[in-house]
């Protein structure tokens, strides 16, 4: 009998700047209340699943940043998910912005944490690879400033023995870095945990916005084929504050094959069997990485930051 987790990736529609956190939260429990119903053992909600996506804009009040960030997790308005869901013995991923004050410094952070089904929080990982800017870009309808309002992560990328299996956590634009899948499948991860909140009308620019979708899935089956591991990605989807954000959430196999995908941008489920063994075929043979691996080959990965092209010619 293989081991399988049966996974899903709840998706949300937009989440309106004025929108609660308490209506989001009930979204949340309905999403989770139905992907229970489907079988789910495992549910990943998106990248900042408690608020709109505000690093669209540039807010200089610090008390207006301050409220879309989160001091505690579980807090007072997130409690009842974490109820539900140790109530209907289900384990979930879920990113928000974490406020955190170790070390006597207050720290901004992209944040996801992993809750096993009897509720405890087993993982935490902040977002390494943040896009866009640190400073507002002229001459742009939405703005990209997550190097405004998050420093870089600090945990790494970690995994976690938990609900049957090794997992890992990652959030939005890691899911485009190879190196990101890499470092978890050198700890042996079986599935990859990952929300993203994906604008395509990002610059504005036709040729790049319409791959955007393509470019999130051609990311998620190549990262999960080259490390032999599942993908469960979830968005927040839809026209969010006049921004649109790609939907498609989906659950990748270690063969790279799409095996569910939301149709919709709205508030949708999508869940699908994940059979661990299946990556065990793939880690056994073409990316059995300790026999087939040169790490004496790799070290510019890790030494050099960007790239140096050779001189120029004569
Ligand atoms: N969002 C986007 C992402 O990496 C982006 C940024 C949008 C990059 C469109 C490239 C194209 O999916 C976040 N939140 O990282």
């Amino acid at each position: 009998m293989s081991r399988s987790i049966m996974g899903a990736a709840a998706q949300l529609g937009p989440i309106a700047r004025s929108d609660p956190r308490k209506e989001v939260v009930a979204r949340l429990i309905s999403l989770l209340r139905e992907a229970h119903g489907r079988g789910a053992e495992l549910v990943v909600f998106p990248e900042l699943a408690l608020t709109t996506f505000f690093p669209r804009w540039y807010l200089e009040d610090p008390a207006e940043i301050d409220a879309f960030f989160e001091t505690e997790m579980p807090g007072p308005e997130t409690l009842p998910l974490f109820e539900e869901a140790k109530r209907l013995g289900v384990g979930f991923y879920i990113g928000y912005a974490e406020l955190a004050s170790e070390s006597g410094a207050r720290q901004r952070f992209n944040t996801s944490i992993l809750v096993d089904r009897a509720g405890r929080i087993v993982g935490k990982y902040r977002k390494v690879h943040l896009p866009g800017y640190d400073a507002p870009q002229p001459g742009r309808t939405s703005q990209h400033l997550e190097k405004y309002y998050f420093q870089p992560g600090d945990f790494g990328f970690p995994v976690w023995r938990t609900m049957g299996a090794v997992m890992g956590m990652c959030i939005c634009n890691d899911r485009r870095w190879p190196e990101t899948y890499r470092v978890m499948a050198l700890q042996g991860t079986e599935i990859i945990l990952v929300g993203y909140n994906t604008p395509d009308d990002h610059t504005g620019d036709f040729d790049f916005d319409s791959l955007t979708g393509f470019h999130n899935q051609l990311s998620l089956q190549a990262g999960a084929y080259q490390n032999s591991t599942w993908v469960i990605a979830t968005a927040k989807a839809g026209l969010e504050e006049g921004s649109r954000l790609i939907g498609n959430s989906m659950i990748v196999a270690p063969s790279g094959q799409v095996v569910a995908m939301a149709t919709s941008t709205h508030d949708e489920v999508v869940v699908a069997r994940c059979d661990l063994d299946l990556g065990t075929l793939y880690r056994k043979t073409i990316f059995d990485l300790a026999r087939h691996r040169e790490p004496r080959h790799y070290g510019l990965i890790v030494e050099r930051k960007g790239p140096v092209s050779p001189p120029e010619e004569g």
